[in-house]
């Protein structure tokens, strides 16, 4: 049997070597056509959808030797390993990611057009992967993308949730929530291992044990569950690696309770089943918020737990209990506070099951572990009361009582010479477990500085961002710990946000450059400021943002059923909704230009330029603020869109359930984009590099990333106006005395007046930024308003000079190779991780 096994073995090993990472020897057309006949049972007259899962399934088999060779490779290398702990994974699609990514594109299309069959109608049958919420989640995603690229051993873990992100429709111009139902149908991407699953418990009690002579702690929860893992293979482009991204699903101990069962209680058999299934079952829809609900703690220490088992049964395996090497063999990057339970997790590995002192098992893993933070908002920081920790989680409050205990302690001597009342000052503000300030009978557990005290390293995301880290949110411990501290300014994929996406736009750029080293080498794209006044080379790059548009059109019109002017200025939002965002400037800013347009002649309307506003994003269900936002860019659109004297000049839509695959058909088509959020509060933001790639001016504060992004695209190229992070502070002290622009002051009276409808509904907003006894403007939209209108007609004027507009555009793609999310993942490897490449053979 052995010996038949082995000789199997090989006979699959010599098929999958006869192509790139393939299997199929058997034409592709074939393979699509067996996929089809024998795992769905279908013959012949398929629609699109039929068609996505027997390529998507066929494709699968090559992905699966791919990452078999890449993991066999690996194995015997044994190399550093970087594990990248995230809640969080916005995937999007896969078809044409991998077939694109795995140079099997052509044989694919090929393929599908011999059937009578458009690649890119296929790919469109493929639902969306939403694991996340917007730019953290998508972040985690880019990240795997060139990990694999530049052969990174690394891995993601998270949670295989059973409904992702919800699906926003609108009603009457209002959001309403869908469920994200996308495993129904089957998930060609992902490979169940029946052989790798966890125990993971919850509640219960801790006990001394006397053991040999030793005292050791016992822990037996309440309640366990199992985590069982599905592998995702992540392709590398251009190489032959193929990483993973592992997601744990929830499941029950056992079926159900067959003593209810054979009771005849089945509601009660079933509860378990029940429970333990709940945990993975949703993701939170906030973004930049907490959720401080307890299953949210319940799905992040579950998916933490059976990661750190997982590592340490592999290591354990290889190196047996040689932990003391563990740091070089494997760290863990906490993708915002979500994962840090980690910290405790580790040291009750280490210290209660594998029996390491306390000390030595601290080395260990604050040597492991690291912490990138993505906002500075105060509300948006994570504290769990001890109360809910304790209950759930008993022995890791015990854990990080002590490690408090000795922080504190620490402290204590290190801040020895102040005098005792500030160093007691000082020791509270940083203690891990401290009073909740609105609630003195609560105390709570800082997530932040729990990461904080438990990590190696600790970085923001975006240049002024890690500043504000350093000297503000955690000033104390910078000054503690000042090496700590680092900044890794965020990147996005060239593969997809450029290359894949906009493949019109790539092969220009190939052609131009004679090579496409550029889509692993960014830096490459610098070449095309040679060309950027060319005027045929500004020719061809127009005509592809005008192909670009016309999808866009396509779209708009299929959604609200309007034929837009394709000349227009397309001028684009996509973000989540949020007061900081500052949606609700832009809306202003619209309304004011249809105010303008009315009330001109049909001689100045000839001069003016026609803009398409298209806006998108989801509101978290929770978010009433958010939701009104959105209902006010559906009222305004309504008039506007419908007006004759100015539907020609001025349209806005909202597009509901925007997505990344939405995001990868609406980027290619912008002209302009706005990334508008009040000046220090956007950590980096990640569209904006998107945009940039694909050559789409920017108008926004100087602000996250937009300021790297306006420093290597030319400060002059954007459009940059409103207040310096610097002066905040000082302006929302003054707001109330702030003298409000006249044209800000009519504006509030026509929503406020029912210009728009919907008066009741609109009060609250108009009050948030205008009422100061309510609202405080918080964000101060007013006193960015006249800089950002300025700024609006400086973008007329430029987009009435099409050479410098073309220029610019062509600016900003020459300019964006700094924002591949190579180059900070490089940044990552080399300053933090210290893990190196290892190829497989191709
Ligand atoms: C999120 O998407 C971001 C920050 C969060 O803080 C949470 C979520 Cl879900 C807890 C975003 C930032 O708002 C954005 O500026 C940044 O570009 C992105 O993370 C990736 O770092």
């Amino acid at each position: 049997r052995r010996a038949l096994h082995v000789a199997a073995v090989a006979e699959a090993e010599k098929t999958a070597a006869t192509t790139r990472g393939g299997a199929a020897s058997v034409p592709a057309p074939v393979d699509i056509a067996n996929k089809l006949r024998y795992l769905f049972g279908r013959n012949g007259d398929y629609t699109n959808a039929d068609a996505y899962h027997g390529t998507a399934w066929s494709v699968r088999e090559k992905l699966i030797d791919s990452f078999n060779k890449t993991h066999e490779h690996w194995r015997k290398e044994d190399p550093k390993f970087i594990y990248y702990l995230s809640a969080e994974f916005l995937m999007g699609r896969s078809l044409t990611n991998t077939v694109y990514n795995l140079g099997l594109q052509g044989e694919y299309a090929d393929a599908l057009n011999q059937m009578g069959y458009e690649m890119e109608k296929v790919a469109d049958a493929e639902r969306d992967a939403a694991l996340g919420n917007g730019g953290l989640g998508r972040l985690a995603a880019c990240f795997l993308d060139s990990m694999a690229t530049l052969d990174l051993p690394g891995w993601g873990y998270g949670i295989r949730y059973k409904y992702g992100m919800f699906k926003q429709a609108l009603k009457n111009g209002y959001q309403i929530e869908q469920p994200d139902i996308w495993l129904t149908s089957g998930n060609p991407w992902e490979v169940r291992r029946d052989d790798v699953k966890f125990e993971v418990g919850f509640g219960g009690r801790v006990e001394r044990r006397k053991v040999n002579g030793k005292e050791v702690t016992v822990w037996t929860p309440s309640e366990k569950v199992i985590a069982q893992a599905y592998d995702n293979p992540i392709p590398g482009f251009d190489t032959p690696t193929t990483s993973n991204l592992r997601l744990w699903d929830a499941m029950p101990l056992t079926e159900f309770d067959l003593g209810a069962f054979n009771a005849g209680d089945y509601d009660r058999a079933m509860l378990d089943r029940e429970r333990a299934e709940a945990i993975s079952a949703v993701l939170y829809p906030n973004d930049s918020t907490p959720e401080g609900k307890e299953l949210r703690l319940k799905q992040q220490y579950f998916f933490v737990c059976a990661s750190l088992q997982d590592v340490l049964s592999r290591f354990k395996a290889v190196h047996g209990t040689a932990f003391e090497s563990l740091p070089d063999k494997a760290c863990f990057q906490l993708n915002d506070t979500h994962p840090t339970i980690a910290v405790a997790e580790l040291m009750r590995l280490l210290v209660d099951v594998e029996g390491l002192d306390w000390d030595q098992a601290w080395t260990i893993t604050t040597k492991c572990l690291n912490y990138t933070n993505h906002t500075v908002m105060p509300e948006a920081l994570e504290k769990w009361p001890v109360k809910v920790m304790a209950k759930m989680l008993p022995r890791h409050m015990e854990i990080i009582e002590v490690i408090n205990e000795g922080w504190t302690r620490w402290l204590a001597g290190h801040l020895g010479d102040l005098k005792s009342e500030e160093r007691a000052k000082r020791i509270a503000a940083m203690s891990i477990i401290h009073e909740n300030p609105w609630n003195k009978e609560e105390m709570l557990v800082n997530m932040a500085y729990l990461a904080v005290v438990g990590s190696s390293a600790v970085n923001g995301v975006a240049a002024i961002h890690s500043n504000i880290v350093k000297d503000e949110i955690l000033n104390d411990f910078y000054q503690i710990f000042p090496s700590k501290f680092q900044n890794k300014t965020n990147g996005v994929t060239p593969r997809r946000w450029l290359a894949w996406c906009n493949p019109e736009l790539a092969a220009l750029i190939t052609d131009t450059l004679g090579t496409s080293e550029w889509i692993n080498d960014t830096e490459k794209l610098a070449g095309l400021r040679a060309y950027a006044s060319d005027k045929s080379f500004q020719a061809k790059w127009s005509a592809v943002k005008k192909a670009k548009k016309a999808k866009l059109a396509a779209l708009i019109k299929k959604i609200h059923g309007d034929d837009v002017n394709q000349e227009a200025l397309f001028d684009i939002q996509i973000k989540r909704i949020h007061e900081y965002k500052r949606q609700y400037l832009n809306v202003l800013s619209i309304i004011w230009r249809y105010k303008q347009l009315k009330k001109m002649s049909p001689e100045e309307r000839r001069k003016a330029v026609p803009r398409v506003c298209v806006i998108g994003g989801k509101a978290a269900s929770a978010y009433d603020m958010a939701k009104r936002i959105i209902r006010l860019v559906t009222a305004v659109g309504d008039v506007i869109n419908r007006d004759p004297d100015t539907k020609d000049l001025l349209r806005l839509y909202f597009l509901p359930d925007y997505n990344v695959s939405l995001a990868e058909t609406i980027i290619p088509a912008a002209e302009l984009s706005q990334h508008i959020s009040t000046a220090g509060t956007e950590a980096s933001g990640t569209s904006n590099m998107k945009f940039q790639m694909n050559g789409c001016l920017i108008i926004g504060t100087w602000d996250g990333a937009n300021i790297e992004i306006a420093e290597e695209t030319g400060v002059d190229n954007v459009f940059v106006f409103g207040v310096r992070a610097e002066e905040i502070n000082q302006l929302r002290k003054e707001r109330k005395n702030f003298k409000t622009d006249p044209r800000w002051d009519e504006l509030m009276r026509d929503i406020e007046g029912g210009m728009f409808g919907d008066k009741d509904y609109f009060k609250p907003l108009v009050d948030s930024v205008n009422n100061m006894k309510v609202g405080n403007d918080w964000f101060l939209l007013a006193n960015d308003f006249a800089a950002y209108l300025e700024a609006q007609e400086e973008v007329d004027a430029c987009y009435k000079d099409q050479a410098e507009w073309l220029r610019r555009s062509i600016m900003y793609t020459a300019g964006s190779g700094k924002f591949s999310s190579d180059r900070t993942i490089r940044e990552y490897a080399e300053d933090i991780w210290h893990v190196k490449p290892s190829r497989p053979s191709a």
